[in-house]
């Protein structure tokens, strides 16, 4: 009889609190968003009161010398855990080519994103998208009307309407093997307040923009049916809270919010660093929760990362007071040309190997394994 009792009370106090938790947590802009997707973003922002995931774009494809070698990861090799969120990348995807701008073939990103959900860790996916004007890159920044020619009207817009066709069938492609869709972070058009992109800055008006992303969200979720993405907003680097929301789509199109910011050595040093950190991620995580949206750190790095006690001294200093729920390190690149090198997370050996093994033990910083037990998918 007691025991009974005790059983009533306690599913009474679990259906109570599910009730006050879910009135409280905010729910996908898409609402037929699936099963996971929701339960992704409201363990995203539980995990707002615990700590950071820690993410790697790339990781599993390759790393400072080598490729795609089964179970490698540069993450994994320094801090024995593989990371909390898998960035990846699908221009190209949008001219047919097998793989994408910086090699990665399409059909190996698939089983990678498939395994990185299977272990429970999180996908997000950007897309450094040809001009549709031109052809050219997506740094093509010559036609100043790209935007308006890919708009309904306009002379590209059923070339447009045919990449999101294909960016629409690798969404749907990733399903495990009993069918269920692999949620995904969708990132398009990052870094829209710089001018190095198509779609950025003073290539094209504010409204232009917040139309094409609208367009973009409502021809994926609406005309294609696509209920497995989050849509993330990001900026570059900004000055304030104007700037951040000047090509703000509005509450109804944004999931996740951030930018993406990097050091250099010279023009923005460690002092400099924590300091702008430390102001945009306030800015950051104020703007999101009026807005109910999940504040992250989209991209980020010190290229090459020559400070052996970056990870520690600079990175986790600057994180640390702010609640964010991912943080994202940019590719292992290696070696480019003869010039040029680019990794952002140290690989054996490297001078910041022990300090970034050091970062990845501290309780707030998620990786691999801890993120696993937080069953963001239920
Ligand atoms: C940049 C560099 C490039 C790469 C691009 C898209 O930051 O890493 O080498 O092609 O991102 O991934």
């Amino acid at each position: 009889m007691t025991m009974s009792i005790i059983k009533i009370f306690r599913s009474l106090l679990v259906a109570v609190s599910c009730i006050l938790c879910s009135s409280i947590l905010a729910q996908p802009t898409d609402g037929k968003a699936t099963k996971e997707t929701k339960a992704l973003y409201k363990n995203l922002q539980l995990l707002l009161k615990k700590g950071t995931l820690f993410g790697h774009q790339d990781d599993l494809a390759y790393g400072v010398n080598w490729k795609y070698k089964p179970g490698r990861s540069d993450v994994k090799e320094v801090t024995g855990h593989y990371p909390g969120i898998y960035g990846w990348e699908l221009g190209r995807l949008e001219i047919d080519a097998p793989a994408n701008l910086d090699g990665v073939p399409f059909d190996k990103m698939r089983s990678y994103i498939i395994k990185g959900y299977n272990s429970g860790a999180v996908i997000t996916i950007s897309w450094h998208l040809n001009n549709p004007l031109t052809g050219k890159s997506a740094w093509d920044v010559s036609p100043a009307n790209t935007v308006p020619a890919i708009l309904p009207g306009g002379e590209k817009n059923e070339l447009y309407n045919s990449w999101l066709d294909k960016v629409a069938v690798f969404f749907n492609s990733l399903k495990t093997k009993n069918g269920t869709y692999v949620p995904v972070i969708f990132r398009p058009f990052h870094e829209l307040n710089g001018s190095w992109f198509w779609w950025g800055g003073k290539n094209c008006t504010a409204a232009e923009l917040v139309q094409l992303w609208k367009y973009t969200v409502g021809y994926l979720r609406d005309t294609k049916n696509i209920h497995h993405l989050l849509y993330a907003f990001n900026t570059d680097r900004f000055l304030n809270e104007t700037e951040y929301l000047q090509r703000y789509p509005g509450n109804e199109w944004v999931d996740i919010m951030g930018f993406d910011i990097y050091q250099k050595g010279d023009v923005l040093p460690n002092e400099k660093f924590i300091a702008e950190m430390d102001r945009s991620l306030t800015i950051l995580t104020t703007i999101a929760k009026e807005k109910r949206k999940i504040p992250a750190l989209t991209e980020v790095g010190y290229s090459m990362v020559p400070d052996s006690t970056w990870w520690t001294a600079v990175f986790l200093k600057s994180i640390e007071k702010h609640s964010i729920a991912y943080v994202l390190a940019w590719r292992n690149a290696g070696r480019k040309s003869k010039d040029e090198v680019e990794y952002y997370v140290p690989f054996k050996g490297q001078q910041s190997a022990a300090d970034f093994f050091k970062f990845s033990s501290n309780k707030k910083i998620y990786f691999g394994k801890r993120t696993r037990q937080l069953d963001l998918y239920q």
